[in-house]
């Protein structure tokens, strides 16, 4: 009686939500209300670190955050260029998200428990994986951090490689001298001086920071990396749908890359592909588009605009750039990285 029951209870339960079907959402989001009335999307982004924001000799933001914050404005208005960039230091960056001053954060940001869970906001989903490292002078002599016993190390104020530095040396219980500033240009001044050691912060800032020092050759990024700095993309707090595009925004950019589709083929690809994932990213067939209430061609839109992930990180940041920071963890998986696209169906 009660297996036939349950037998029962469970065929109404698979009946309610057939495969693939779309169970609408009708909550409508202040963000995406807000950004449509203001005519632009309010992106904050790092005031200036090569590969990810850095305005060019015309003054245009260049980088793979700042493509972001045009892909993601292409998702709303089909125009890359309805995007107001609003560059925010490490220490204001949460609480310019929280106040509404911007809609979204792409700002190099780790993901961490206690950044979910006490601001206010929510991180959305992993676009970049990185490490903290040091960079030091090529001829000091250091070759592992541990060897910097009474070492004076510049860090930002409010980032995540503070208290990763601190945890390190305590750690190893070997002392160390920070020296905190606002800004990595500072930081950069003071290890150019000689007034720091070391400078601590995510691989990627250090690999485009060597970049723009006077002379590179003379300046090592240390190998060893000492945690885990997963980038993902902050808004605030109880906007689900917002919430929604962002995350499956940033899916399809991946998802893009691991069917093949590119900027230069993704025409073609809408035009004749049989294959279900594909017309379904590419909005031949609707429901993607319907479950984000978004125009059904939204990710393919995308991918005209500013490509796959792997085209973006070529443009941005890859070994061709003067970044020239190779893939590394932020690979497709199938390539043996990190980067795994949910099923987007
Ligand atoms: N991923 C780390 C660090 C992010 C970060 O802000 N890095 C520095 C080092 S390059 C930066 O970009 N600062 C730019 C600025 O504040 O002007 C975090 O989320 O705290």
């Amino acid at each position: 009686m009660l297996k036939r029951g349950l037998a029962v209870a469970w065929a109404l339960l698979c009946a309610a939500i057939p495969g693939g079907a779309v169970a609408q959402n009708n909550i409508p989001s202040p963000t995406l209300d807000a950004i449509r009335a203001r005519g632009a999307l309010a992106c904050g982004i790092n005031p200036g670190v090569a590969g990810f924001s850095l305005p060019d000799s015309r003054g245009v933001w260049q980088g793979f955050d700042t493509e972001m914050c045009r892909g993601l404005a292409v998702v709303i208005f089909n125009d890359p260029s309805k995007v107001r960039f609003v560059p925010l230091s490490s220490s204001t960056r949460f609480t310019a998200l929280g106040s509404g001053e911007v809609d979204v954060l792409f700002r190099t940001s780790t993901q961490t428990m206690l950044r979910d869970t006490t601001l206010g906001l929510r991180h959305v989903t992993t676009y970049f994986y990185d490490g903290h490292g040091f960079i030091v002078r090529a001829n000091s002599g250091v070759s592992q951090a541990r060897e910097m016993r009474g070492a004076t190390i510049c860090l930002l104020q409010g980032t995540t490689n503070e208290q990763v530095t601190a945890d390190y040396f305590r750690s190893v219980n070997v002392p160390f001298q920070p020296v905190i500033f606002e800004r990595p240009d500072q930081a950069q001044a003071a290890l150019l001086s000689g007034r720091c050691d070391a400078y601590g912060t995510d691989a990627s800032s250090l690999a485009a920071m060597r970049s723009t020092m006077p002379v590179p050759a003379e300046w090592t990024v240390l190998p060893e990396r000492f945690s885990k700095e997963p980038y993902a993309a902050y808004i605030r707090r109880g906007d689900d749908n917002w919430h929604d595009i962002v995350r499956w925004y940033t899916t399809a950019i991946i998802e893009a890359e691991e069917q093949g589709i590119t900027q230069a083929n993704a025409e073609e690809m809408r035009r004749s592909s049989v294959n279900p994932n594909t017309r379904r990213l590419l909005g031949v067939t609707p429901e993607l588009g319907q479950s984000l209430k978004l125009d059904p061609a939204w990710a393919y839109n995308v991918i005209r605009a500013i490509g796959n992930y792997g085209e973006i990180y070529n443009r941005t940041m890859g070994p061709d750039t003067p970044v020239g920071l190779a893939r590394g963890p932020n690979r497709l998986h199938s390539d043996g990285g990190l980067l795994y696209a949910l099923p987007m169906r």
